[in-house]
């Protein structure tokens, strides 16, 4: 078996579900769209964003003689979610551990196993770091196409998708980058986005994006934005839910993402009189902890109706 059958073996035994290989180049073509993108202002509060620009489509910066870009994608769908209505809900991604920490020790490990194979090797990991374009390089490596809610989709899996990066010096064989995106004429996540932030190029005006506004912003919403965000804590999947490319997903078959069992039953009034060691208890290991308790704290109040104001 030659070296690059033997990595993406190891991938799948590593708990991945994908693993693709692109040729190491400069992604010039989509750093134009992405100087473009931050020209017009749409990384919004996300400042860090659009700092370091060449170093995120071109890997030889952060990498000298890197030659491939290895690409993973491990399935989170669940159905397994928060039993009750009306309560502040969290996204999918987000209920269970750190993906960030989990993902990045396994590539850590198929890292260490390609040095093993080659003793040559020099490699770095990657895990929604700001310093790479991960969905650009997905695409690269064949996994799938960017759709029009500007996530990486996968034909067969669906787009709930994290998606780790593994640049090696290493010449591998590759993939063909994915070219035949499959959203045709649907604009179901345009249309169905209730604060329409969706563009029309595959990308997101973050000001008005949910998931930013409930995650990274913290300067006061607007009232009539604030009031679309409805009962949405931390994240949003209404872009994913609605695709019709989703509805074959399969449940994801990782522990660590299992939904935290006080989480998925926790009702209003548990809500309502979360304190502190709550929180911790519920989310110490889940992305919501960085959000700090605080924070999340006047959220549940602007959100289940205690207290007037934004979030
Ligand atoms: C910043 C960020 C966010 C921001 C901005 C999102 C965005 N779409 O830009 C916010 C906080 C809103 C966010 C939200 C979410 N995120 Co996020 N996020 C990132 C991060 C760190 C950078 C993304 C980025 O560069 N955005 C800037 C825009 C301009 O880039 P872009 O969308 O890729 O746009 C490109 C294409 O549109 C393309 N393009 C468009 N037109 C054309 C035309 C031509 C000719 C060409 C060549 C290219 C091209 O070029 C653009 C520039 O490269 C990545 C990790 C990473 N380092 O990549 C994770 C990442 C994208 N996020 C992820 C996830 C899971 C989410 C959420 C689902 C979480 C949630 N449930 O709330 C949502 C999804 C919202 C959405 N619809 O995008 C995953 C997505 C996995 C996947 N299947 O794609 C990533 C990859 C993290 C990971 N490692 O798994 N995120």
């Amino acid at each position: 078996m030659n070296i690059t059958s033997e990595i993406r073996l190891k991938a799948v035994s590593l708990g991945f579900d994908l693993c693709g290989i692109a040729r190491a180049r400069h992604l010039s073509e989509y750093e134009e769209v992405f100087r473009k993108w931050c020209g017009e202002g749409l990384n919004s509060n996300m400042k860090w964003l659009c700092r370091d620009i060449p170093k995120r489509f071109n890997p030889s910066l952060l990498l000298p003689g890197v030659k491939s870009v290895i690409v993973t994608g491990l399935n989170y769908f669940t159905d397994e979610i928060q039993s009750e209505r009306n309560v502040p809900v969290v996204a999918r991604y987000a209920l269970g551990t750190d993906y960030h920490d989990f993902i990045t020790d396994r590539l850590k490990t198929l890292l260490g196993f390609i040095k093993d194979l080659d003793p040559s090797a020099e490699g770095s990991v990657f895990c929604d770091s700001s310093c790479i374009a991960e969905k650009a390089w997905a695409v690269e490596a064949g996994l799938g196409w960017q759709g029009k809610n500007s996530v990486l989709i996968n034909e067969k899996t669906g787009s709930f998708l994290f998606l780790g990066i593994i640049l090696v010096t290493t010449e591998l064989e590759y993939d063909l980058p994915y070219t035949d995106g499959k959203c045709g004429e649907c604009r179901i996540c345009i249309e169905r986005c209730p604060t329409g932030a969706i563009n029309e190029n595959r990308t997101i005006d973050t000001s008005k994006c949910i998931s930013n506004l409930t995650i990274e912003n913290r300067e006061p919403i607007d009232k009539a934005l604030c009031e679309k965000i409805d009962n949405r804590i931390f994240g949003c999947d209404i872009c994913q839910e609605v695709c019709p490319l989703n509805k074959k997903a399969k449940t994801h078959n990782h522990p660590e993402l299992k939904i935290n069992d006080e989480l998925r039953s926790l009702n209003l009034a548990g809500w309502q009189a979360m304190t502190e060691d709550d929180f911790r208890r519920i989310f110490k290991n889940s992305p919501v902890y960085r959000k700090g308790f605080e924070r999340f704290r006047k959220n549940i109040d602007v959100l289940t109706g205690k207290e007037s104001g934004l979030l």
